[in-house]
């Protein structure tokens, strides 16, 4: 899509951008007036571009009630899969007609650079729609083996009334990654974006009920965490939670679950992934392209992003030079500038938290190299940081930063290597860069993550499972068929004949 679109096309969308405003419940927005006014601020200048209302546990009431009886109803719950397939291409399809609005939408709201998000909305976001869609009538119960006066049947039923809760750094993609599966599976859904970045969100609503999906089946309601969020894991009337964000929220959605109806909760919380880089790598453009974006991509505000850099001691040298070379040319500026890499970080209280993990990796001995400060221009940006001589004991070898930094550490053995790739209590995603299919696959099997690129840094597509072992995640996957039979239970129904003959 990117290659489509012109600087002045998104120069006009975004001056004649009409932005959402309210809560999107039972297939309308809400009347004025019933939420508290923010401002939608944009983080490349730290100004306010509109103005949008917040919730709490009314709204949510009025959404569960609103899901539920479209739940009840049927026509979505209980339809022919034909039909939801139909209506979820019939949005894929919007979404592709609407992506520039949508895409100009999300990086003033998010700060994230406009060609990544006409990337993930022209084309990631309606092929996820697309996919689940195709894939309701293609999903079969099983008959279990049993004597011939019994037929036993397994069959996926949708679980009901989801609440999904997402984060702000891929706004509509990981709405996306809840909604088409649960959609697809035949559950009505209440989403709560970030706070930070509801506005797009609100819009796919809005389209996916001019797709023909019916009133209540999806409801949006944007508001802060302990507001919105917590009554959303707390609601008796949901049956079922998926969560994107910290390990903390993550923590406490497992609380509210516990103190209230026991749903189950899919949590995907982060990671602190690693990038291996062997001795008989080659150090090629390539390599380098994919480690640069494997910690700088969205700004290093990616739960799979490879912060700690693990590369052989006999490499390390070349590698850094040419690391350094091209964070040296990386395009930091204007989110809404097709040739922009890197934007601001989402918002003051991030980038507060980046700089405060570089001020803590300098203090604890690590070497600078490149950046390690605040960009000089309004806005919420943070330089793209390199640090050498990171040691496996400081926080910026430990904890999320989520922001454009990246760390080196020397080894002198693979199974240095592999040491120190799984010292972490995450496990989200690796990246491992040899020639030596051998090497590759003892990786792949000895590192406890959900995710493992050989020779590349990727998340996979639609079609694989995407989610974390240890601290990353919680019995839940996004993506793949997995995500949709998430949001399915399953039902035996034992059926007893009677004889009929002798
Ligand atoms: O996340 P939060 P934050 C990590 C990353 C980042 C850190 C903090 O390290 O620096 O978390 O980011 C909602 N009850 N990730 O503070 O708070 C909130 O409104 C119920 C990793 O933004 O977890 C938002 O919708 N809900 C990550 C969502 O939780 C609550 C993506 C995520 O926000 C709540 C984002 C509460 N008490 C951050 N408090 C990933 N896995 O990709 C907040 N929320």
């Amino acid at each position: 899509m990117t290659s489509t679109v012109s600087q002045s096309s998104i120069d006009e969308a975004a001056a004649s951008l009409s932005l959402p405003s309210r809560a999107f419940i039972d297939g309308r927005y809400l009347s004025p007036g019933q939420g508290a006014v923010h401002a939608n601020l944009n983080p490349a200048t730290g100004q306010p571009f509109g103005e949008i209302e917040f919730y709490g546990a009314r709204e949510v009431d009025l959404a569960v009630q609103a899901a539920r009886r479209a739940f009840n109803g049927g026509a979505w719950s209980r339809c022919a899969p034909e039909q939801r397939k139909e209506v979820l291409l019939r949005l894929a399809a919007l979404v592709r007609e609407h992506a520039l609005e949508l895409a100009v939408m999300e990086s003033m709201d998010s700060g994230k650079p406009i060609k990544d998000c006409l990337h993930e909305i022209g084309t990631e976001v309606p092929n996820f729609f697309q996919w689940y869609g195709e894939l309701t009538d293609k999903l079969f119960g099983k008959v279990v083996p049993t004597g011939e006066g019994t037929t036993a049947l397994i069959v996926n039923e949708p679980i009901g009334v989801v609440g999904a809760v997402v984060p702000w750094n891929f706004p509509l993609l990981m709405a996306t990654w809840k909604l088409a599966p649960a959609l697809a599976a035949g559950c009505s859904v209440i989403l709560k974006p970030a706070e930070q970045t509801p506005l797009s969100a609100l819009r796919l609503a809005e389209l996916a009920t001019m797709a023909g999906l019916p009133d209540g089946v999806l409801n949006v309601i944007p508001g802060l965490g302990p507001k919105v969020g917590e009554p959303i894991g707390r609601h008796p009337g949901i049956d079922a939670v998926s969560f994107t964000g910290s390990n903390e929220v993550g923590a406490l959605f497992l609380m509210y679950s516990a103190q209230s109806n026991m749903k189950p909760v899919g949590l995907e919380m982060g990671g602190k992934s690693p990038l291996i880089v062997l001795e008989d790598a080659a150090i090629s453009e390539d390599l380098i392209e994919q480690a640069i974006n494997a910690a700088f991509w969205n700004g290093g505000q990616n739960c799979s992003a490879n912060m700690r850099q693990i590369v052989h001691q006999s490499r390390k040298a070349e590698f850094l030079d040419k690391i350094l070379a091209r964070v040296a040319g990386l395009r930091v500026g204007d989110p809404l500038d097709l040739t922009t890499e890197i934007g601001p970080m989402v918002s003051q209280e991030q980038r507060r938290r980046v700089l405060g993990y570089i001020a803590q990796g300098r203090a604890d001995g690590a070497r600078i190299l490149a950046g390690g400060d605040a960009d000089d221009r309004s806005g919420f940006f943070v330089r793209p940081t390199v640090f050498d001589e990171m040691r496996p004991e400081m926080s910026i070898a430990r904890e999320e930063i989520f922001g454009p930094v990246l760390g080196v550490f020397g080894v002198k053995s693979v199974e240095e290597g592999l040491s120190l790739a799984t010292d972490t209590n995450y496990g989200l995603h690796a990246s491992v860069f040899t020639s030596d299919i051998d090497r590759a696959l003892m990786f792949a099997k000895r590192l406890p993550c959900g995710t493992v690129s050989i020779n590349g840094f990727s998340e996979g597509d639609v079609k694989t499972p995407f989610g974390g072992y240890r601290r990353s995640g919680s019995l839940a996957r996004d993506k793949g068929v997995e995500a949709l039979l998430q949001y399915t239970q399953v039902k035996t129904v034992w059926i007893r004949a009677r004889p009929v003959m002798s």
